[in-house]
């Protein structure tokens, strides 16, 4: 076959080379009759390409044909890589290709329902073409999901899911090198693993069924199946009924269960160890992503320590206390008192980053270890990323007599469970672990507001197509 360019590989250096480039016509701006300019988009890059009537090549009815392409047309050109006199402002790429020849393989429809260069303005920008009285369409985040296709073809978007990517292969690998396995567990479930209201259920060959809340009650079967350390990326579905910015009804969970030897800090150590390697990835290998972020969402790079930082429950509630907010200090605390003790952290220990211990145990699920020395407390603990959780975790009950009275106590049916209570009468080790919110992690690491953006086809309340 011909030798295909990739755009993001044009530089300067390969200026009188002849190219071959597939991308996307994300502008055409028509010069005269003689004379047009595209700017051609692949992924995350662009280049301008000129198309200039010459003797040998370029007609002028060539120069019309690309004049008539619509938007966001899927082209194949043949050019001559060239430098131009001034900087090119506006494009990813600092050459320009002087088109040769210039072929349309597919056409888009000519009103498109979003106009991608719209849809990539920052809020600044925005304000700028408003002030200066530009022509542009504010992209709404109905509009977006609704076209979600078109939406995420912009930069940001682009960036967004390869940053997801990136952080689901750093956990793979981080645990694969610290002796973890990864397993699949069943997502059709005869019952609620989490508790509560918020299942999905359905008809399963006559049987009653749920969609599973979490890998819960399967991955600490697996660890009385003798695996020691097993992890799992996979679909969880919570039927939620508040529409809010952090809840979605499908996400992605990463979860982590493990052997514990003496003490449930051992699974702190793993989220420790395993998110700070997560982070430093994030920063080095994925500048051109951050950046493309940035340009649309700017944030704050987020601070962590080498050392993750761990604050006992009671001390989080007593910081909370000193500045004014009042929480039961055997209660869960709310969206607004995290977000505060998120920033009362940042302030006294310099990290948006940090794990928060020893929660009551009223507030836990039924499956939660209680503290040995006060069971008001329980061996738990959840994570946050700027005063938003990402993480839940904990040390497990494996005693089945504890684990059928907890159950009961948390007005669980035991007999819908009796196989799980089971598992831990034939030898189960003490254990422990976490899940993860791959959603929320990627949408707090990049600052985003709403976690219908790092979710590629997001389902919430309302939402199930597309
Ligand atoms: P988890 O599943 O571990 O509980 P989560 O982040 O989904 O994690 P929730 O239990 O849903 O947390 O809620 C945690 C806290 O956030 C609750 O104590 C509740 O007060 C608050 N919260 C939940 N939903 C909303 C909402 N729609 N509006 C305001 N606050 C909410
Ligand atoms: P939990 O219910 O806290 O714990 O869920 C774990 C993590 O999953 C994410 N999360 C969500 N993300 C998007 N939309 C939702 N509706 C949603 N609900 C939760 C959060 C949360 O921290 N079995 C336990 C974990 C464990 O102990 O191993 C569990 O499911 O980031």
């Amino acid at each position: 076959g011909r030798e295909w360019t990739e755009i993001s590989a044009l530089e300067t250096r390969d200026s009188g080379q002849s190219v071959l480039i597939r991308g996307v016509a994300q502008t055409i701006r028509p010069v005269s009759k003689k004379m047009a300019f595209l700017v051609l988009r692949q992924y995350m890059s662009t280049v301008q390409c000129v198309l200039s009537v010459d003797k040998e090549s370029v007609s002028p009815q060539m120069v019309k044909f690309a004049t008539a392409l619509s938007k966001e047309s899927i082209v194949d050109i043949q050019g001559i890589v060239s430098v131009p006199k001034d900087p090119i402002k506006g494009t990813t790429q600092q050459v320009e290709v002087q088109i040769k020849k210039l072929y349309c393989v597919n056409r888009s429809v000519p009103n498109l329902p979003i106009n991608i260069e719209d849809a990539a303005r920052s809020e600044k920008e925005i304000e700028k073409a408003e002030q200066t009285g530009e022509q542009f369409v504010r992209v709404g985040q109905d509009t977006r999901l609704n076209y979600r296709v078109l939406d995420i073809r912009t930069p940001a978007n682009q960036a967004i899911f390869r940053i997801q990517c990136h952080v689901e292969d750093v956990f793979r690998r981080f645990l694969r090198s610290e002796g973890f396995v990864g397993i699949h567990t069943p997502k059709l479930i005869a019952g609620s693993s989490e508790g509560g209201a918020a299942v999905f259920k359905l008809d399963y060959k006559g049987q009653p069924a749920c969609l599973a809340q979490s890998p819960q009650l399967y991955k600490q079967m697996a660890i009385c199946g003798g695996f020691g350390r097993v992890f799992e990326v996979g679909s969880v579905f919570r039927a939620e009924d508040s529409y809010t910015h952090r809840h979605l009804c499908e996400f992605v969970g990463l979860d982590v269960e493990m052997e514990i030897k003496e003490h449930y800090f051992e699974v702190c150590d793993i989220v420790d160890h395993l998110f700070v390697a997560m982070f430093d990835d994030l920063n080095e290998n994925c500048k051109t992503e951050l950046d493309a972020i940035n340009k649309q969402y700017p944030f704050e790079p987020l601070k962590y320590l080498r050392k993750t930082l761990r604050l006992n429950f009671q001390e989080g509630i007593q910081m909370l206390k000193e500045a004014g907010v009042e929480v039961d200090p055997l209660g869960d605390l709310n969206t607004e008192a995290e977000r505060k003790l998120g920033r009362l952290v940042r302030e006294k220990y310099d990290t948006d980053f940090y794990i928060l211990y020893r929660y009551p145990l009223a507030v836990r699920p039924f499956y939660t270890m209680p503290c040995y020395d006060d069971p008001a407390y329980s061996n738990s603990f959840d994570v946050f990323i700027r005063g938003e959780e990402i993480i839940s975790g904990a040390q497990r009950v494996h005693l089945p007599e504890l684990l059928t009275t907890r159950a009961e106590a948390c007005g669980i049916e035991v007999k819908t469970i009796s196989s799980y209570i089971d598992s831990f009468r034939y030898g189960a080790p003490p254990h422990g672990g976490f899940g993860v919110g791959l959603e929320r992690v990627v949408m707090l690491f990049c600052a985003l507001n709403n976690i219908r953006k790092t979710a590629l086809f997001p389902r919430d309340p309302q939402r199930l197509v597309p």
